[in-house]
């Protein structure tokens, strides 16, 4: 299981202050916090505000990488802001995301493809997120279809199901975890990543939620998650979690993740997310 940290992120009000502000020491204490406690990726979403966004990208680029080693995630819809945000990043980053709106696979599937940079695909399209499992196969079909006509191979494609609040749906969890099955059929070689938190938008006591759903995701076959990588109690779940699937080698995590202290020590603020 690889872990996109999802704390640099201007729709969250201390980040966008902080762009706002260009207040570098924040967003490098978060770059930093993130990658020592194990993202594989750091997320990276300068906001939505749109004419500033290409300029906010390339800050938040030149700010974390010169105190991280690991590979940065850039999260926009707009093809200008990441266009640009690809010219200053060294390491080859992961592109969050395309979908099934023309408008982004024509703006932003050539990127990937120019650059072999490994991409979030939403199963969305222009329509919105379809209800059922089949309508986000159809639109899964189409972006992987796109994807291949790009010389973009399976393997660099992470599909994200996208889940959506319980509150509105208490079906919601189900046909998300039905699409990841479905993709994995379909698509063995593709990657299934997803922000988990959404699943509980609205409703009390919110890490609950999140801990069962990246549980029941695992067992679905998540390989790549977007999340709080400083939640130990999530980090709990997921070391629980993968020793039970059998992804865990002489229990050799969950031991070393026990001695480390994961599992007593100072609870993670509790997080209501
Ligand atoms: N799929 C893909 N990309 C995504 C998402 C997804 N990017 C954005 C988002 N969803 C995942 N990232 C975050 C980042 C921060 C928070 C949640 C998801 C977060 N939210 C708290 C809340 O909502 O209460 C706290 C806000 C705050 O601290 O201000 O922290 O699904 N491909």
């Amino acid at each position: 299981m690889r872990i996109i940290g999802e704390k640099i992120n201007g729709t969250r009000q201390r980040v966008a202050q902080a762009i706002e502000e260009r207040n570098a020491d924040l967003i490098r204490d978060l770059a930093t916090q993130q990658a020592e406690a194990g993202a594989a990726w750091l997320d990276v979403n300068a906001g939505t505000h749109r004419s500033r966004e290409p300029d906010d990208l390339i800050w938040l680029v030149e700010t974390i990488q010169p105190v991280v080693e690991v590979p940065l995630c850039l999260d926009s819809a707009n093809p200008q802001a990441l266009a640009a945000a690809i010219q200053v990043v060294e390491r080859t980053p992961m592109i969050n995301s395309i979908s099934g709106e023309p408008r982004r696979l024509e703006g932003i599937l050539p990127l990937v493809a120019e650059h072999g940079c490994p991409v979030i695909a939403l199963a969305m399209d222009d329509k919105g997120i379809p209800e059922t499992c089949e309508r986000r196969m159809e639109v899964v079909r189409k972006v992987m279809e796109a994807a291949c006509a790009s010389g973009v191979p399976d393997g660099n494609v992470y599909l994200d199901p996208l889940a959506m609040t319980l509150a509105a749906n208490t079906d919601s969890a189900l046909t998300t975890l039905d699409t990841m099955r479905a993709i994995r059929r379909e698509f063995p070689d593709a990657h299934l990543t997803m922000g988990l938190s959404n699943i509980s938008f609205g409703l009390p006591a919110r890490s609950y939620i999140n801990r069962v759903f990246l549980t029941l995701a695992l067992a679905a076959g998540l390989d790549c998650a977007i999340l709080d990588p400083l939640d130990r109690e999530m980090k709990a779940a997921l070391v629980a979690a993968e020793l039970v699937l059998g992804h865990d080698r002489h229990c050799l995590n969950y031991t070393r993740a026990y001695r480390a202290g994961l599992f007593n020590g100072p609870r993670a603020k509790a997080s209501h997310k």
